[in-house]
């Protein structure tokens, strides 16, 4: 029997049963398949080096035992999003998995969303050719902020230039929120982003009967409190799924080659192998046309300086030196 993991709690796993048709398309939800599933001690050995072998998303292969079900083997997946614990980490986490949208929900208001962030995102999306989003929400915070709200529009168009499709949102304008349902009907969206950045709010605007909890921000820390404790595959009535997500502080990249990173930079990576050297890093090297690029803004120093600090991470850090 084929199942899609619905919800991890760490030993237990809320997992649908689907057919074998539904297996290589979008599944239909169905409460009345939802079962309870532990992970074969087998399994548990073989993946031991991942700190959650079985993820939201996960296709698997389940067999029933005298205990119940249990998860015997992850069908391939189609893709993944993967980040560090922390950028200086050494221990992985992978988010989810079989996803056809991700969606990075930012916010320039509380909690503030760097773009290194926000890049470091992206780039793990490229790695795995997953369209992407970025979600600019709260937007009423700031709206009586011109510097804030020229910042923000300014972003915005970046991120549009390069192709990413962009969201303004806001609770207090529901129909900014309905391009968001437009964008993600019938597909599996994951929201990751900062805690309190609103990405359960979100999701209880456009299904209100999911009734997920939301925390408020810290006036004092100018954070959330880390609300949502496990990631979930939530069902949409207007078709698909969106996977809501515990809040993270860091996103740092994973199984990177220092070579390969500005390939998920769509900007740059249409220069590739345009360079007078064909391992050209684009930092300094004669003769770049990355360089010349940014030198004539068609790459905005933003993205570049995102490019520059994740070569400066720990594993690749000697190229900067
Ligand atoms: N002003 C304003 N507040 C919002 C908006 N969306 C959400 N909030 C508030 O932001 C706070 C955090 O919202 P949550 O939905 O819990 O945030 P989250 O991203 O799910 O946080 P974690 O589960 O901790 O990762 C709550 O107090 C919400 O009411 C918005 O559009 N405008
Ligand atoms: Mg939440
Ligand atoms: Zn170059």
């Amino acid at each position: 029997m084929k199942g899609l993991v619905l919800k991890s709690t760490g030993s237990h796993y809320k997992v649908m049963l689907i057919d074998e048709i539904e297996n290589s398309a979008l599944p239909n939800y169905d409460e009345t398949k939802i079962i309870d599933a532990v992970l074969r001690g087998k399994l548990r050995l073989d993946q031991i080096k991942s700190t959650n072998p079985v993820v939201v998303g996960d296709r698997v292969e389940l067999i029933q035992t005298e205990n119940g079900w249990a998860i015997d083997a992850i069908l391939p997946r189609k893709n993944y999003i993967i980040r560090k614990a922390t950028n200086q980490s050494k221990q992985t986490h992978i988010i989810a998995a079989n996803i056809d949208l991700a969606c990075v929900i930012a916010s320039i208001a509380v909690p503030m969303t760097s773009t290194g962030f926000i890049d470091r995102f992206l780039v793990t999306a490229e790695a795995y050719s997953i369209p992407a989003a970025v979600v600019f929400h709260k937007i009423d915070l700031i709206e009586d902020q011109p510097d804030a709200m020229a910042y923000q529009q300014e972003l915005a168009d970046i991120y549009k230039s390069i192709g990413y499709k962009v969201l303004l949102t806001s609770l207090k304008y529901p129909e900014s929120l309905q391009s968001l349902k437009s964008l993600i009907t019938n597909k599996i969206t994951l929201l990751s982003g900062h805690s309190g950045v609103g990405k359960s709010s979100i999701i209880n605007a456009i299904q209100p009967h999911l009734n997920l909890k939301v925390g408020k921000v810290s006036f004092k820390h100018l954070k959330g409190k880390h609300t949502t404790t496990y990631a979930e595959l939530l069902p949409l009535d207007f078709g698909g799924f969106i996977i809501d997500t515990p809040g993270i502080k860091e996103f740092g990249l994973v199984n990177m080659d220092k070579y390969e990173v500005s390939h998920y930079f769509p900007e740059m990576r249409r220069y590739l192998g345009q360079c007078k050297f064909n391992n050209c890093l684009h930092i300094n090297e004669p003769g770049c046309k990355v360089l010349q690029a940014l030198e004539n803004g068609e790459i905005t120093q933003s993205r570049y300086k995102s490019y520059l600090s994740i070569l400066d991470d720990e594993d690749f850090r000697e190229v900067l030196k």
